[in-house]
């Protein structure tokens, strides 16, 4: 299997004084100091035992901190299990089980895991062990793992090897092209592969990331206004609050575009963002595909209004099968997923003659580009979160107090989509009840924001739910 130097080391080689990451307390970090760092951080993490395949869970708001802990864990082979800060214990314990983690790292205490919980800075402290640290990346090699929502209920991990990662960062530039005057807004979280893959494409590329540790419109207008930024991550809720708060302003000449992805987007939202003037490359991607696949090239933002675009150089699409044009998209290509960690049966589900099924539906028009117009899948996306009806079904179904329930994705002028429960009560309870108990299994934003009492579900005549009748109920 192939080999590159690690990427890290090797720009720092290449460019050592330049930025690596700019924070916005005007704190900035060089190539050369990121390598270093890391390494050090690196055989303090050996202090603990942790060495060549150990998973590592990654639990922290976006940090400079948090990028140097992630390059550490490539210099020891390890993997980083990037954790969502927004999930409840519960649902971080199961994460921790799943992929076998025996340490986090943290920016604060406070989660109850179960693991061994060390700060960032507690690692600091630690002394150095003098170990091996990779000078060579085997792009088989997994280094990172994400968890995604599952149809079942239950998230899974999905596996990024370096090839992935390495491979995604190429295929983006050579849609995008690079300027050496490039610079990239991270304010996605770098829990989720869209942010984490700023830091990588920073060092493959040579150029800064410019980090942002929580998103506020105004601050994100201001520092596209003010620090030379000429590329921007983000997800649909993020674009609109952009262009709500921008006013009269327009971005400068150098910001190039927004990469936007993480959900469909509207086509109002779209229009919003040209009579801004603020250029978008529209992209479709999702975790198993360690960021965008399919991205609308600069040329085409104007003339294919509502695309994602066509495949990125190495990738390819397919629309299977397909009945009137529509049909699930199927994606192959080297940033693809070899699968889901510990879990055979769902990667073999996933994956038709190495093809991976995404579970959208979409159409590609007489010059190919994409257009994603459904899911078949149930998924509901909340502000580039994902929430699967059955996760909030599995812990309503555990309650005693309700005899079934299901759950429906609802559009939302704030989140795009939220989720709304539907309760077939078997005792006496009350919404405040129900939510209360909510509270301890599932995240805030997947908490329904109505919830529904009614005699039964509507189900088919092969007794599955149906979801539209129950938006039927709604909209009466
Ligand atoms: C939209 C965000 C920023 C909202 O969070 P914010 O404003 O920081 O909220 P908080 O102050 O923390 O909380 C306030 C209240 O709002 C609730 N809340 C927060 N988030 C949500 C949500 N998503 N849905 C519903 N409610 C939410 C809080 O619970 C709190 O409630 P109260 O007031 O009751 O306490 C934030 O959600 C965010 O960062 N979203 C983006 C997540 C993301 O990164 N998604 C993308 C995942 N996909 C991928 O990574 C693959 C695609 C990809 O790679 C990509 C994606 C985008 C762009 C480029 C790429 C690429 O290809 O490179
Ligand atoms: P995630 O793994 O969290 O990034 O979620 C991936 C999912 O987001 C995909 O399977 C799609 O359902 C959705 N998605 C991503 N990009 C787009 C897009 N351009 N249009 C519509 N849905 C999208
Ligand atoms: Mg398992
Ligand atoms: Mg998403
Ligand atoms: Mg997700």
């Amino acid at each position: 299997s192939e080999s590159i130097p690690h990427w890290l080391t090797k720009q720092a080689d290449l460019a050592p004084g330049k930025m690596a990451i700019e924070h916005e307390d005007g704190l900035a970090i060089s190539f050369r100091e990121l390598k270093e760092s890391s390494q050090h951080f690196a055989k303090k993490l050996a202090q603990l035992g942790i060495t060549t395949g150990s998973r590592v869970g990654v639990l922290s708001a976006n940090h400079s901190d948090m990028v140097i802990a992630v390059h550490a864990l490539s210099y020891l082979g390890a993997v980083a299990v990037m954790l969502n800060t927004r999930l409840t214990d519960n649902e971080l314990n199961y994460q921790i089980h799943d992929a076998d983690v025996a340490f986090v790292l943290v920016q604060e205490h406070g989660p109850q895991l179960d693991a061994s919980v060390y700060t960032f800075s507690e690692i600091k402290k630690l002394e150095e062990k003098d170990v091996f640290l990779q000078t060579e990346l085997n792009l088989d090699d997994v280094f990172t793992i994400i968890y995604t929502s599952g149809t079942t209920g239950f998230p899974k991990g999905v596996m990024h090897t370096y090839g992935n990662h390495w491979w995604s960062a190429v295929s983006s530039m050579l849609n995008f092209g690079l300027d050496k005057d490039d610079k990239w807004l991270a304010v996605l979280p770098i829990f989720h592969v869209g942010g984490l893959s700023i830091f990588l494409r920073s060092v493959i590329y040579g150029i800064p990331a410019y980090l942002l540790e929580k998103f506020d419109a105004n601050k994100v207008n201001e520092a596209i206004l003010t620090k030379d930024i000429t590329i921007a991550s983000a997800v649909p809720v993020m674009l609109k609050k952009l262009t709500d708060a921008l006013g009269s302003q327009t971005y400068p000449d150098k910001f190039r575009s927004v990469l936007l992805g993480g959900g469909p987007a509207s086509r109002s939202l779209l229009e919003k963002a040209r009579t801004h003037k603020i250029p978008v490359f529209q992209s479709f991607g999702m975790t198993e595909t360690s960021s965008q696949i399919v991205t609308l090239s600069p040329d085409h933002a104007l003339d294919k209004p509502g695309s994602s675009g066509k495949p990125l150089f190495p990738a390819q699409l397919k629309i299977d099968p397909s009945e009137n044009g529509i049909g699930e998209i199927l994606v192959k290509g080297p940033m693809v997923t070899k699968g889901y960690f510990n879990n055979k049966s769902a990667t073999e589900r996933t994956f038709v003659d190495g093809w991976l099924a995404t579970g959208d539906l979409g159409y590609t028009d007489d010059d190919g580009f994409l257009y994603v117009v459904d899911r078949r899948k149930d998924l509901i996306i909340s502000g580039g979160e994902n929430i699967y009806p059955s996760e909030i079904e599995t812990v309503l179904s555990r309650l005693n107090v309700i005899r079934e329930a299901a759950v429906v994705g609802v559009k939302s002028d704030e989140w795009g989509q939220v989720p709304v429960a539907f309760v077939v009560k078997n005792g006496e309870t009350t919404a405040e009840e129900i939510m209360e108990f909510m509270k301890n299994h599932l995240a805030k934003y997947k908490l329904p924001k109505e919830i529904h009492f009614i005699d039964k579900l509507p189900r088919n005549a092969s007794n599955k739910i149906v979801r539209a009748k129950l938006l039927d109920l709604l909209a009466e």
